[in-house]
Order: C-alpha cells, then structure tokens, then sequence
C-alpha cells in the first residue's frame, strides 16, 4: 500500500522522497524559488502570448481529493497553446489550489524567496503526443501546469463562486456537481505576455518530472512552499522575467 503523504511535520516534503525517491535525487523539482535577477529574458516569447480555450461546461465537479480543492475538469475541445510550448496542443484536466493558515504563507513557489498566500495550479496534458493523462503524467514534456499567485485583495467574483462552495467539500472524498459549469480563464490575470517559465516536475508525490512548463503569472495577482527546491542552472536560464 502506498504510504500516505502530507504537509505536517511527520508526512510533509522532507519525508516524500522515501515514497517518491525523485523527490530527493531529481534535477528539476518543483517548486522553486523564482529569482527575477537570474531569470533570462527571451525575446522570442515575447511576441508567444499564452492563449487558453476552455469551455466552461466542462468544468463538472468540486472534489476535495485529501490534499486540496480541486474543480475536475472534462478537458475536451480545451487548449493550452502559446509562449514555450511550441506547436503541442495541451487539454485541461483540473485546476487546485495551494494554501497555508496566514496570508503570508501558501504559495509553492516563492519569488525572492517571498512566499504569497496561496497558488492556484491550472494542470493540462499534451494530447499532441500522448492519449491519456496518465501517460503524460509520469513523461517529460507531458504537462504543463499554469500557476497563478493569489493575494488577498478586492473581492474576486470569479474566485468567490468556489469559495462559497468550499463549505460543501470540507472532508476528503466529498464532491459536488458544478450545475452551471465555472470558466477556468475567469481566474487568469488579463496579461498573458509576461510569465515565467521553466521546467520542472509535479509538486506533490510522485513528484514526476513531466512538467515542461511550470508557467508562473506574478507577483501582484497573485497563493506553500517545500524546502530545498533549488533549480540547476540550466533551469535558471530558462525561467522568464515578468
Ligand atoms: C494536488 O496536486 C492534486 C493532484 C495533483 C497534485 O495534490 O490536485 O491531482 C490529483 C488528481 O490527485 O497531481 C497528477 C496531479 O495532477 C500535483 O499537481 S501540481 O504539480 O500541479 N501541484
Ligand atoms: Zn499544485
């Protein structure tokens, strides 16, 4: 049986890698801490906005899956295209959130080691080159997850459609249908040209590294982060200034 995980003491990241071995010997764990003055610029991007098709009735159920909120996904006819992911088409499969127990806590990622309150991951599988997520899951280039800091703020209406349901889901295992469907890009910051991005892996066991592009919008719009996650330095070369 598979040994549980989690973010305490006893099950948090610094256990994982005795059930996810890459967790302690990968190359490209994520998540990272973000430094703006090391990140390379790449003109070419520039002109790469990331674009997005989702079609808000895919969007089917609210699950509270033991390790976060999550909203599954029927990821047909969506895609992910745009910025470094060349010509591969990516199809959404859900969307979860990353949060801690004060505003100052929460992110997985950090930015000058700066941790934000919470970090929504958009998680899409690349269709082009594989039939099923879980194939893509466990192979290098196989997703791309888009990563969205959250701050708190102004009242978001997008946002607050599922926190008045986060009330509904507060064990492990309990779910509720999305009568009225709920549109993934209402989430996303209007500024699809500036991100970064490099490669990287699952954040949670199995800690896969088929993640090749860890895409990033910050810091202003912007929600834990495991210790230890250093990118080489190849990674960051790739990663993109905002
Ligand atoms: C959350 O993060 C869940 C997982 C997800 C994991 O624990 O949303 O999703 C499921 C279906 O259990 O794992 C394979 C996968 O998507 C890691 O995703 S992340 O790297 O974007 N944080
Ligand atoms: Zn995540």
């Amino acid at each position: 049986m598979a040994q549980s995980w989690g973010y305490t003491k006893q099950d948090g990241p610094h256990t994982w890698g005795q059930i996810a071995p890459i967790a302690d010997s990968g190359k490209r764990q994520s998540p990272i801490d973000i430094i703006p003055r090391e990140a390379t610029y790449q003109e070419a991007l520039a002109s790469r906005p990331l674009r997005t098709i989702y079609l808000p009735q895919n969007s089917k159920s609210v699950i509270n899956n033991g390790h976060s909120i999550q909203v599954c996904i029927d990821g047909a006819d969506s895609c992910l295209t745009g910025g470094p992911l060349e010509d591969d088409r990516y199809e959404i499969v859900q969307f979860h959130f990353h949060w801690g127990t004060t505003s100052k806590t929460g992110s997985e990622h950090t930015i000058d080691g700066r941790q934000y309150a919470g970090e929504l991951h958009l998680v899409h599988y690349n269709t082009t080159k594989f039939s099923s997520f879980a194939d893509a899951a466990k192979s290098a280039g196989g997703l791309a997850v888009l990563g969205v800091f959250l701050t708190p703020g102004s009242e978001n209406a997008s946002l607050d459609k599922l926190t008045k349901l986060m009330s509904r889901v507060q064990n492990s295992g309990d779910s509720l249908d999305l009568q009225d469907g709920f549109d993934p890009a209402s989430l996303l910051p209007a500024d699809k040209t500036r991100f970064w991005s490099y490669p990287g892996s699952l954040t949670t066991p199995p800690c896969f590294e088929s993640v090749n592009l860890d895409c990033l919008q910050g810091p202003d719009r912007s929600i834990r982060t495991t210790a230890g996650a250093v990118p080489s330095t190849e990674d960051r070369k790739s990663m993109l200034p905002c």
